[in-house]
């Protein structure tokens, strides 16, 4: 398999450590690619040439960490990341769900940031801002144990750590205690260390 990245994606990360948590590792090249020029090996297989990118074993895409993840914990080793059924991967999913949303609003307001200083909305940044902080005080709120590991913890730590990388003047760790010691807990998994979006 092959699987299209950058190293500082919080999306491609997420699915780079259920790799290698799932033992996959060995059987996906992880590609570098340049999606904002258009990469024309990402162009081919997303369009809208965005990493992460899977190349599945049948030669086919699989696009949004979500869905890769889901195949990753489906074919490969060890206990489910994702509960197969019931209230248990409801409450995964809600967890996870919140850490793509804390994402999702971060990478807006990063991409809101790259512009130029006259082009900025300071509506949008306090908008974006705002949801942000709302989503990881939800997830605060659910992430109750720093050493169960599953695709809900994954997402929420490499939630906060891709936030404090990209945006340092952002406050995520007060009044977020339970965040902390998830962080703290999950970064020092080898998965988690070998995949560090400052590498
Ligand atoms: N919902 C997607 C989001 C992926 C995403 O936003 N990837 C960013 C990098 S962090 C990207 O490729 N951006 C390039 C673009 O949107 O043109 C997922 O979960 O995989």
């Amino acid at each position: 398999m092959k699987l299209y990245i950058t190293v500082p994606s919080p999306f491609a990360r997420k699915c780079r450590i259920v790799a290698r948590e799932k033992g996959l590792a060995d059987r996906i090249d992880e590609i570098a690619v340049d999606p904002y020029a258009n990469a024309p090996e990402l162009l081919a297989s997303n369009p809208i040439v965005q990493v992460p990118t899977l190349i599945a074993d049948d030669g086919l895409p699989v696009t949004d960490s979500p869905v890769i993840c889901d195949w990753l914990d489906e074919i490969g080793t060890g206990a489910r990341l994702m509960p197969a059924s019931g209230a248990d991967r409801l409450a995964v999913r809600r967890v996870e769900t919140l850490a793509n949303a804390a994402l999702e609003m971060g990478v807006k307001l990063l991409l809101e940031m790259r512009r130029p200083e006259n082009e900025r909305s300071p509506s949008w940044i306090t908008r974006w801002t705002g949801n942000m902080g709302r989503a990881l005080d939800a997830l605060e709120a659910v992430c109750d144990d720093p050493h169960r590991v599953d695709m809900g913890t994954i997402t929420a730590a490499v939630a906060v750590t891709w936030i404090d990388f990209r945006h340092p003047g952002f406050d995520w760790s007060g009044g977020r205690p339970r965040l902390v010691a998830l962080r703290e807990a999950m970064e020092i998994r080898p998965s988690f260390m070998a995949t560090r979006p400052d590498a």
